[in-house]
């Protein structure tokens, strides 16, 4: 019986922290085609997303960099139509759950390049078509990792200060209660309260990940990248302590069951 009350403690615990579960609506795993995951080959053209790989991006697998495995971006244009990426196309109920119950926009990068200080080019971002929400990565004379929220203003980053090149798990997270986004690097968070950029693109909601800027260069190595709509309203709602009481004598009639069985 004293297992039985230890497991109720236990689940109980568990429900009454579990937070708002988020559902992956689409990922980039490690050094796999992207167009094999459910993305399409996009290059950017005045903030329009254009079908096929612009030029003068080369990408490609990568396997076992510092440990990780990734898929290459590397943007050496400069001129129209040298941007590229990979889009996914949300439906507009996924875009709106997104933003009545919340989102995770994750990835996990390396900027390889030391200096590459110009903000544009390697970036991940979910545009609503009236809302844009993205991290821009630049690096300085060390390697050093910025990440950028862009939106034209204030434009709030963070750098790596001493880490110099290497993979970091960057996440934005939007709270549906305050409208607002915050970055957590490594699972820390580092900005909180971004608004996000106000954007008429006039299309239909995305994600993209890849080189985004026609007259920047860049290079992404890209371990992950993920979109997670929340399935739940936040707050996660709290179990009634009679759901608890219930789930409990369930369990209690299992290991009465489980014991008897093994007799
Ligand atoms: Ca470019
Ligand atoms: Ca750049």
């Amino acid at each position: 019986m004293k297992r039985v009350i230890c497991l109720v403690s236990v689940l109980a615990v568990v429900f009454w922290t579990l937070p708002t579960f988020a559902l992956p609506i689409i990922s980039h795993n490690g050094a796999k085609d992207p167009t094999t995951e459910g993305w399409s080959p996009v290059h950017a053209s005045g903030f329009q997303i254009v079908p096929n790989l612009g030029n003068n991006v080369s990408v490609g697998p990568i396997v076992g960099d510092n440990g990780f495995d990734a898929w290459v971006v590397n943007d050496s244009g400069t001129s129209s139509g040298n941007s590229g990426g990979y889009a996914y196309s949300l439906t507009s109920t996924q875009a709106t759950d997104a933003l009545t119950h919340g989102f995770t926009l994750s990835t996990r990068l390396k900027n390889p390049n030391s200096n590459d200080t110009s903000l544009g080019s390697i970036l991940v971002n979910f545009d609503t078509g009236t809302k844009r929400y993205n991290m821009f990565f630049t690096s300085n004379a060390q390697g050093d990792p910025t990440v950028t929220l862009f939106d034209g203003g204030s434009n709030p980053s963070f750098t790596l200060n001493g880490v110099g090149p290497g993979y970091h798990l960057y996440e934005l997270v939007f709270d549906p209660s305050t409208s607002t986004a915050s970055l957590f690097v490594e699972g820390i968070e580092r900005i909180s309260g971004w608004p996000g950029r106000n954007v008429s693109s006039g299309q239909g909601p995305y994600v993209f990940w890849g080189s985004g800027q026609d007259n920047d260069t860049g290079e992404g190595r890209y371990n992950l990248v993920t979109f997670s709509v929340n399935t739940a309203p936040n707050p996660a709602p709290v179990p009634e302590p009679s759901t608890l009481l219930l789930l409990g004598s369930g369990l209690a009639l299992v290991v009465g069951f489980g014991r008897r069985w093994r007799r």
